[in-house]
């Protein structure tokens, strides 16, 4: 493992720094703004516009007009089909713009956002692009003399709240199916990674996204965040971020007007390793679940249980293999992992490392820091990890491995199982009937067999217990931002 100087000349340029209000780049009502940071650096990035509960008003007050008399729902579903299409052409054309603000932002692989996360978010604007004209209600034969149908009808104005770990990824995934469904929306991007949200929404214009559909406001959690959770004129929210702010979420809509609201939130999620597996292949996948994205990654495969048998064999290999493991500036195209995203998840990362040592944990491999300046750390290993320890039950949210032994399948779903949390989880055998076994008797919301983080649009995410509820992704998404309104009236003189 080694640290790199990395180049930049990648480095974007910024241009939209201001909020985003019925198609119009706005400062905040209060003139105030924010510092976003590199975190290669410390160095201030740009200054942000800080939208707090005024300017969150007013788009919500723009987001309002669009839905009850704006074209954007009342369009024929081909129309929106048409705009969503130009969008996402458009985010494919930006690529190296959008993939050097969120990488310079919060301190991402440049490479790999360019080649995957930026076009998979253009995606996701195809997707639902596609199901725009395939959302239809029921017809109903109902007893007596009544005929009736249901209509399936958009939610009306909706909060997007997302987090800083996949900017661009996470504002299409969520403005997608709001788009298709015909709502209208604000969506708040987090205060660490505000630019590509904002390019987005300049891409959005120039699509034919009408004035009002899509408006963003920059701005912290607590105000921003906070007023677009608790207004009475938002009809859903669907938000990403930390358990605890879920709660906040659900609390603040349960105080203003019972708005839905779908919750993506933590994990710590179990990769449970059988002895008849290929060694080899597994330690690479298991190193990118908890290393992609410098472990800030809420499906992060955090807690690695090992069967007895093959336990050494992969300790070493693990070892081995990041001897090649580069960490350094996220521009440099030799480098596999980046700085931690801000000064404080930094501080959280080391501080659980500190734990973790502290309980009596065996640190492998990695702990420190790495290089002088910026919030790198090293990839870290812990073994003699028990399941009661502070490491193996909390969401640290950076490239801390736990690993933990273990004799039967049983014993592996009962200590899979032992957490609060229910994102997702990896099983990696050749036995089909322990693959079987294991994947329905974990409560997760997705299981993985014999690979990981293999996502699809198609393939609905989201979790159980204190993961949250309600899915990204999939049709099931998409019917989070419909309602579903009955219709009936009578029939005389039916002869059936
Ligand atoms: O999250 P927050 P933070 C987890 C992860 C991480 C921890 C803390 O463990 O270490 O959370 O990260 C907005 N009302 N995840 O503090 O605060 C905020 O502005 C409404 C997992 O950054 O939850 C941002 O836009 N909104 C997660 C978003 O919520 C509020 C990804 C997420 O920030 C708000 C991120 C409020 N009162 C962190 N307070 C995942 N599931 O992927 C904050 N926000």
């Amino acid at each position: 493992m080694a640290a790199q100087n990395g180049r930049s000349e990648c480095l974007p340029k910024v241009k939209f720094t201001q909020l985003f209000i019925d198609g119009q780049f706005v400062d905040a009502l209060s003139g105030k703004k924010f510092e976003t940071i590199d975190p290669r650096n410390g160095e201030v990035v740009a200054e942000v516009a800080e939208g707090d509960k005024d300017d969150v008003d007013l788009a919500v007050k723009a987001a309002r007009r669009a839905f009850d008399n704006g074209p954007w729902p009342r369009f024929p579903a081909s129309e929106r089909r048409r705009r969503m299409l130009k969008f996402a052409d458009l985010i494919n054309q930006n690529v190296e713009e959008l993939a050097a603000l969120d990488a310079q932002d919060a301190g991402k692989i440049y490479n790999i956002v360019k080649a995957t996360e930026i076009p998979s978010a253009a995606e996701k604007l195809r997707y639902y692009a596609g199901a725009a004209d395939k959302i239809h209600g029921s017809t109903l034969k109902m007893s007596g003399q009544l005929h009736g149908y249901t209509l399936l009808e958009p939610i009306g104005v909706v909060g997007l709240i997302i987090p800083w770990n996949f900017p661009s990824h996470m504002f299409t995934l969520k403005a997608a199916p709001a788009l298709a469904a015909g709502c209208t929306m604000v969506i708040k991007p987090a205060e660490q990674t505000p630019l590509s949200a904002l390019f987005l929404a300049h891409l959005s214009k120039q699509a034919g996204i009408p004035d009002g559909v899509l408006n963003v406001v920059t701005g912290y959690g607590h105000s921003a965040g906070a007023a677009i959770t608790s207004h009475m004129d938002v009809d859903k929210v669907s938000f990403t971020g930390s358990t605890e702010v879920g709660r906040l979420v659900m609390q603040a809509a349960a105080a203003s007007n019972l708005k839905p609201v779908s919750l993506e939130l933590g994990g710590k999620s179990p990769f449970i390793i059988f002895d008849d597996v290929d060694v080899d292949k597994v330690a690479d996948i298991s190193l990118s679940a908890i290393l992609y994205n410098k472990g800030e990654l809420c499906v992060a495969g955090s807690r690695v249980f090992v069967q007895q048998g093959i336990y050494d064999k992969f300790i070493s290999t693990l070892l081995e293999k990041l001897k090649s493991w580069v960490v350094g500036d996220p521009f440099d195209p030799n480098v596999r992992q980046g700085p931690q995203v801000n000064k404080k998840q930094y501080n959280r990362i080391l501080s659980y490392i500190e734990i973790g040592k502290r309980e009596g944990a065996t640190l492998l491999t990695g702990g420190n820091p790495v290089g002088n300046e910026g919030y790198y750390i090293e990839p870290t290993i812990f073994t003699d990890v028990t399941d009661e320890m502070t490491i193996a039950k909390e969401e640290i949210f950076g490239p801390v491995m736990s690993i933990m032994k273990f004799k039967t399948v049983e014993e592996a779903i009962q200590r899979g199982n032992a957490t609060q949390y229910g994102l997702a989880a990896g099983v990696m055998t050749n036995n089909l009937d322990i693959a079987n076994t294991v994947s329905r008797s974990i409560r997760a919301g997705i299981v993985w067999i014999n690979c990981y983080m293999a996502f699809n649009d198609d393939l609905p995410f989201g979790g159980f217990k204190m993961s949250g509820f309600g899915k990204d992704l999939g049709m099931e998404c998409l019917h989070g931002y419909l309602q579903v309104k009955s219709v009936a009236m009578p029939i005389y003189n039916s002869p059936w």
